[in-house]
């Protein structure tokens, strides 16, 4: 037994890895052995870009060109490579007829060469890319779809489809240690990458959000360019055990939503990237085919909640491939909270968090003093 296992090799041997987890669901659901293969090829793609995120600065990056992407976004080389690999590894399964990366303006083709499938696979390849600098987790968001009938080359219109539509969901984690989440639409669950025998051993089985919690995340530098629901719920939270909430919140933001979500799903928590008014030409700052979407699956199938405080995410109908939607997702009842806080807005109630009234108390300035 090696020094650092807590269990015998037996032990280890009965452990379910992704690949025996996904190979049962087909039995046991009777779902198509060509989604099987579609996430076995996926995860693969993790595991190569685990490893090249690991590499850090040992990576070479020699001879990868960045561009800035259609989000307007200058790339990092990672995010270059962590595309191609996702591009590379999925498409020769024979599994799939398009895919759509938040790296790419268009829909990616199957090449002629390889047998093509039904499914459509849309991805973020590295999430929280801007972290890579600082050495904080990062990671792979994807989505699984199905094509319309008949659909052999999809065109940019196949893809949008709303979330509640997905057949799969999942992310990769590259951080202290590597994980997939996945979610089939029977539940949650988390596996960690053992390395030493290079598979994805289920650890977190059939991962429950709690119902409640005390923790927010929510990038507080755009405070100005909220909407007042959301000025409401914060500035309950940070008047703490004093204000009207009566209990103290703390506050968390890693800027990788993959990690948010994940820390979400362990222990509870409402996270938020709310519509603003930072840009007006953007609705929020997050993609919903390859962002919301999947993680709100994701949630929802925790015992969560995802919405954009109007609507719920999954029933967000896309209209284009880079859409970008507002997100508020987590606890289900901070997220029913702020679901009211919007929907009293709206009726015209609720106004006291109205710029300038709320500028004698935001979070920055002292009650007492202000
Ligand atoms: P990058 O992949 O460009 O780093 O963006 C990450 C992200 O889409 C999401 O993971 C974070 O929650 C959010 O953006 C962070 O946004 P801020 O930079 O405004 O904090």
């Amino acid at each position: 037994m090696s020094p650092f296992s807590s269990v015998s090799n037996e032990t280890q041997s009965r452990r379910t890895t992704f690949s025996k987890f996904i190979i049962e669901e087909e039995a046991r659901t009777g779902s198509d052995p060509s989604l099987t293969a579609l996430l076995n090829d996926v995860q693969t793609a993790c595991k190569f870009i685990a490893l090249a995120v690991s590499r850090g600065a040992l990576h070479s990056t020699a001879g990868i060109g960045t561009d800035v992407n259609v989000q307007g976004e200058t790339q990092k080389p990672l995010d270059v490579i962590a595309n191609n690999i996702m591009l590379d590894e999925c498409a020769r399964g024979g599994t799939l007829c398009g895919m759509v990366s938040e790296e790419l303006p268009e829909p990616s083709p199957i090449p002629e060469s390889y047998r093509h499938g039904r499914y459509l696979l849309v991805f973020d390849p590295l999430d929280g890319s801007s972290n890579l600098d600082v050495n904080v987790t990062v990671g792979t968001i994807f989505s699984v779809l199905l094509a319309g009938e008949g659909v052999t080359e999809p065109e940019a219109a196949d893809f949008l489809q709303p979330g509640n539509r997905q057949i799969a969901a999942g992310f990769a984690l590259y951080g202290p240690s590597s994980m997939i989440v996945l979610t089939l639409g029977h539940g949650v669950h988390g596996f960690t990458l053992d390395r030493e025998i290079g598979a994805y051993t289920l650890t977190h089985p059939d991962m429950k959000i709690p119902t409640s919690t005390r923790e927010f995340a929510i990038n507080a530098s755009n405070e100005r360019f909220w909407e007042p629901p959301v000025r409401h719920y914060v500035d309950e939270c940070v008047r703490g055990k004093t204000g009207p909430r009566g209990e103290d919140f703390n506050m968390r933001w890693v800027a990788s939503m993959v990690a948010e979500v994940y820390r979400i799903l362990v222990r509870g928590g409402l996270f938020m990237y709310p519509r603003d008014t930072k840009d007006p030409g953007k609705p929020g700052r997050l993609r919903l085919l390859y962002e919301a979407s999947p993680m709100a699956m994701i949630v929802e199938q925790a015992g969560g909640l995802a919405t954009t405080g109007r609507e719920r995410l999954l029933d967000v109908e896309p209209t284009s491939l880079h859409q970008r939607v507002p997100v508020i997702l987590g606890s289900s009842e901070e997220v029913e909270r702020l679901t009211k806080y919007h929907a009293a807005y709206d009726r015209g109630e609720d106004l006291e968090f109205e710029s300038p009234l709320f500028n004698v108390r935001s979070m920055f300035r002292s009650t007492a003093g202000s």
